[in-house]
């Protein structure tokens, strides 16, 4: 009843894991598995080692969790190890990877991509990290600069590209638009949005890098609002993300006009199972209401 095609890819459901939970390890990204999701998101991966920022790089706020992890990874050679190891296990339990990569510019991009081709079955540009300087949104934000990050990384590699997009621009539809001119198969959004919390009593920010990337709750109707928009205006797929905790939360991002969805802090609140139950949440709903999944993808512009 969930299964669904994506650029030609076959689904078993459209509950993905997000980029940058659980997705460091082999093991990790293969206990998510288990947890019924229909593809599992790794963590953004560069080139080379990247320590990432100092601690504290998450805090709990109202609404979700801010973060400020400043993309920690082994670097590719290193992690393509980690998902040789589940691969065939994954394919074994009917689970797709999108690899997720970050890059300072379109030839470190297509470099990566180039590499993670072969272990994966999407490439998901991340140009819209909120904190990471020199890479992430200042790619994001600027459309010349996303239109080569996309436009290099579709010519190295021949299976499909999406890219994530930051909600920290004045005009997403103007991003949006450079990605798709540059050939992208599909769009992810959103990645966080800004924020920063204050320790009043050390009368400083608590995150080391001052500020982070929002998650959670709070953010789910800025992303609602998002994939509405680029439903409205693009003819591409588009998975949505951002605050998704329950099956009702997944359905309202696809009525908006996403064919998935991917979950990073529910695993946090609801478990390595969520996938599951937001599966089963939205195959009770489909039954309660006599509807397709592909019947409510992009529903409520009708
Ligand atoms: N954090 C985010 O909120 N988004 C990203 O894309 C990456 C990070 C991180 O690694 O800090």
């Amino acid at each position: 009843m969930l299964k669904t095609n994506i650029c030609g890819i076959e689904f078993k459901n459209p509950v993905f894991l997000a980029s940058g939970i659980m997705g460091e390890t082999g093991s990790a990204l293969k206990r998510i598995a288990k947890g019924g999701a229909g593809a599992v998101t790794t963590k953004s991966i560069g080139l080379n080692p990247n320590p990432g920022h100092k601690n504290p790089t998450i805090v709990e706020v109202y609404g979700g969790f801010l973060n400020a992890m400043g993309l920690p990874n082994p670097g590719v050679d290193e992690y393509l190890e980690e998902i040789e190891k589940v691969r065939d296990e994954l394919n074994r339990m009917d689970v797709r990877i999108i690899g997720s990569i970050y890059g300072k510019d379109e030839e470190e991009f297509a470099e990566v991509a180039k590499k993670m081709e072969r272990y994966v079955d999407i490439i998901e540009l991340n140009i819209s990290c909120p904190h990471a300087k020199g890479y992430g949104a200042t790619i994001g934000q600027n459309p010349d600069l996303s239109y080569d990050v996309c436009k290099a990384v579709k010519k190295a590699v021949k299976i499909p590209v999406f890219a994530k997009l930051t909600p920290n621009v004045t005009d997403i539809i103007e991003i949006a638009q450079a990605v798709v001119d540059a050939g992208v198969d599909g769009l992810v959004a959103i990645n966080t949005v800004r924020g920063m919390a204050i320790d009043i009593r050390a009368k400083k920010p608590i995150l080391a890098n001052k500020f982070g990337g929002l998650s959670g709750k709070a953010i789910k109707s800025i992303g609602i609002k998002v994939v509405w928009d680029l439903y409205e205006n693009f003819d591409v797929p588009i998975i949505g993300v951002g605050g998704i905790m329950s099956g009702e939360d997944a359905i309202e991002y696809m009525m908006a006009g996403a064919s998935a969805v991917q979950i990073g802090s529910g695993v946090y609140y609801r478990g390595y199972d969520i996938f599951k139950k937001v599966c089963d949440e939205i195959i009770s709903f489909l039954k309660e209401e006599n509807l397709t999944l592909e019947e409510i993808v992009g529903m409520a512009h009708e």
